[in-house]
């Protein structure tokens, strides 16, 4: 990628998207439409862990073949949720191996017997290797169904299928995953139940992402026959379960499996490029139509692919940086085909941001202006549910980032729920959507295996979130160890692998690494950086914060000549600890800490520094362990989402910067959302 002048992904875009995933299919997120129905299948599920010594009781014993209940006894299990916290059994808690989800679901009657629909069984996220059994039961009663075989802890490969038809597995969490199952549920006598059995494994393995090592302790004066331990080299509770939604939902046997849009500006005219796959025939004919957000149809297209043009753009803002920001249109896509079944219709709506991204040698630039991420690093986390998605903690977490004047954030470490980005999208807030690719700490873990997955990794991710306008950047991992040279061509190959999947955003690592050892800056296009002065080092002595901090600074950019971001920094602090003069793990500490960096970053950041990002919005779960005191306490908020000091700190920095930096530009009509409270 040529560098020194502007870099514009987006014109690149609509010419190389052509390169295909090597996935089967598109990931569009469910939505109900005169041609598609949902139905969720979140509440109470039957739930067991396996807790049999080898773990593999469950398929050997074929729970998967009948009612859970019948096989032992089951307890409620909320879904989504992380089964971790729910329960008073400590054993659950540290979990490590198979649990068993169970559901039975009454389906609609056209839904079995209208030949032309089709139904997809679909899993927001299990956490980590998930095994789906599906089984129907007709009216006369009796299963009909599928069966796997041989599981252990040790192993996250299933071996074995018998009648795999209507079976699904999926490596990996953060990310969905589905299944036709029509083939299931319109055969036979006609069915009007179905049992959902789904199987998942929370083993780490040096090539899952994250990665992990199974550690058995074999000194019997210490430990019982067998006793093993889950390593992690990740600094966050390893939740799991069902822990976004699962639904059912329906599309004509003919439909729109995918749609592709990437946007540039010509003058004062939007360029909307889109490209549909279409599944089920090749008879068809797609209309599109580019709606304003008050339902004015401003562009139409036909065809699987084209460029609509919208004079008069409103374009896609960050919040703060624009009075009207996050503007939507809307994409609907119609499709009409013949089927030996008659004519099928399908329709699908995609909300389309209109916007740029490039990045020069000291900019980050959003719609051709400089953009500083002002903002936080997040974690999926909070009491009970665990990593379970919440709407209440959602709607939470993006009000407190209005009210911080934060406009973007990372998804450290691992890939948010879709109704997350979604509310991006809405509200504005920017993203550096980083996949699952943390912990990756020891050599081992750099092997072709793991690159290949890490690889089909970033293919699901860029399949689900490319279409946000609010996603600007991809981060390959979080603090890999880089200054290893096997690393060096993994991340090469993992970074490479992601542009040519989408040409139009830059790809970034995390790096913690030296700045003259690191074997991966070269094939970032811009220098993600975390550092904790006077944290995990040179404790207490805050003074030397700014020389540390220039010093980091400087050495990168004559390096490597790109963008920095402060990707990461902050202190441990127990909301209510006070002590002044500053003593570490007090508020007063984590605020000194914060205005030292702040310092040092003001110096530069007119330059070529681009971001600064806290860790962390919220104080998070992490495994025990003498250094954290009910999990790692650098939130700016409570786990309960409540204030500490540095919170209130922090709100005055992103505002002052936020006025600074404000584009007055009059391109939008009307916005999506009303910010009117804080702006
Ligand atoms: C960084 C990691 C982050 C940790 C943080 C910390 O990227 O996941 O939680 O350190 O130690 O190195 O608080």
């Amino acid at each position: 990628m040529a560098r020194g002048s502007a870099v514009a992904w987006a014109a690149l875009g609509p010419l190389l998207w052509g390169c295909a995933l090597g996935l089967q299919g598109g990931m569009l997120y469910p939505q109900e439409s005169p041609s598609r129905e949902c139905k969720e299948l979140d509440g109470l599920w039957s739930f067991r862990a396996d807790f049999s010594d080898n773990r593999r009781r469950g398929f050997e014993e074929q729970w998967y073949r009948r009612p859970l209940w019948e096989s032992g006894p089951t307890v409620d299990m909320p879904v989504p949720s992380s089964f971790n916290d729910i329960s008073q059994d400590w054993r659950l808690r540290h979990f490590v191996g198979w649990v068993w989800y169970e559901r039975e679901v009454i389906l609609p009657e056209r839904w079995t017997q209208d030949l032309r629909t089709r139904v997809v069984l679909r899993i927001g996220s299990a956490h980590s290797y998930a095994i789906v059994v599906s089984a129907a039961r007709s009216r006369q009663g009796g299963w009909g169904g599928t069966a796997a075989e041989q599981h252990g802890t040790s192993s996250c490969h299933p071996r074995h299928w018998v009648n795999g038809v209507d079976t699904l597995e999926h490596e990996g969490g953060y990310l969905p995953f589905e299944a036709d199952i029509s083939n299931l549920v319109q055969v036979g006598p006609l069915p009007s139940r179905l049992r959902i059995t789904i199987a998942i494994n929370n083993t780490l393995t040096p090539t899952t992402l994250p990665p992990g090592t199974i550690q058995y302790l074999t000194d019997t004066s210490k430990y019982p026959k067998g006793y093993f331990v889950q390593n992690t080299y990740f600094d966050f509770f390893n939740y799991a379960g069902l822990q976004r939604s699962v639904l059912l939902y329906t599309t004509p046997t003919t439909y729109i499996d995918d749609i592709t849009v990437t946007t540039s500006v010509e003058q004062d005219s939007g360029l909307v490029n889109y490209q549909i796959s279409v599944k089920g025939s090749n008879l068809f004919k797609l209309e599109v139509r580019l709606l304003d957000a008050e339902n004015k149809v401003v562009a139409n297209g036909t065809g699987t692919q084209g460029q609509l043009k919208v004079p008069g753009v409103s374009l896609w803002w960050p919040y703060l940086m624009h009075e009207r920001p996050a503007y939507l249109y809307s994409l609907e896509v119609q499709l009409t085909a013949q089927t030996s079944l008659g004519p099928v219709s399908d329709f699908y709506t995609l909300p389309v941001g209109i916007r740029t991204v490039a990045v020069t040698k000291s900019q980050f630039l959003i719609n051709g202006k400089p953009f500083y991420f002002h903002g936080v690093n997040k974690h999926e986390d909070a009491d009970i549910r665990g990593k379970g998605f919440d709407w209440p903690l959602l709607v939470k977490d993006f009000n407190l980032l209005r009210w911080l004047g934060a406009n973007a954030f990372r998804t450290s470490h691992y890939p948010y729920a879709e109704e997350v980005m979604q509310m991006c999208d809405r509200y504005g807030i920017v993203v550096i959507d980083e996949c699952p690719g943390v912990g990756l700490a020891l050599p081992q873990f750099f092997n072709n295996v793991s690159l290949h997955h890490h690889m089909q990794v970033m293919e699901e991710v860029v399949r689900r979130d490319k279409n946000h306008p609010a996603v600007v950047m991809w981060s390959v991992a979080n603090e890999p160890a880089s200054h290893l040279e096997s690393a060096g061509y993994y991340l090469k190959m993992v970074i490479a692998h992601t542009k040519s999947l989408d040409p139009s955003r830059p790809v970034t690592f995390v790096s913690n690494s030296n700045y003259a050892a690191d074997k991966g800056a070269p094939y970032v296009d811009v220098i993600c950086l975390n550092s904790y002065y006077s944290w995990y080092h040179d404790y207490g002595h805050l003074e030397l914060i700014q020389l540390q901090l220039a010093t980091q600074f400087e050495n990168w950019y004559k390096k490597y000549q790109k963008p920095i971001i402060q990707s990461e920094y902050g202190a441990e602090t127990i909301a209510g600890f006070h002590q002044d003069p500053p003593l570490m793990f007090t508020e007063e500490y984590q605020k000194s800490l914060l205005e030292q960096y702040h310092l040092g970053l003001d110096q530069k950041r007119r330059k070529y520094v681009v971001g600064e990002l806290i860790w962390n919005f919220a104080d998070f779960m992490t495994e025990q362990s003498p250094t954290r005191v009910l999990g790692n306490k650098k939130g700016i908020f409570t786990r309960q989402r409540q204030p500490k000091s540095a919170a209130f700190l922090l709100r005055e920095r992103y505002w002052k910067i936020a006025n600074e930096t404000r584009y007055p530009h009059s391109v939008a009509k009307s916005q999506c959302l009303e910010n009117s409270l804080f702006t």
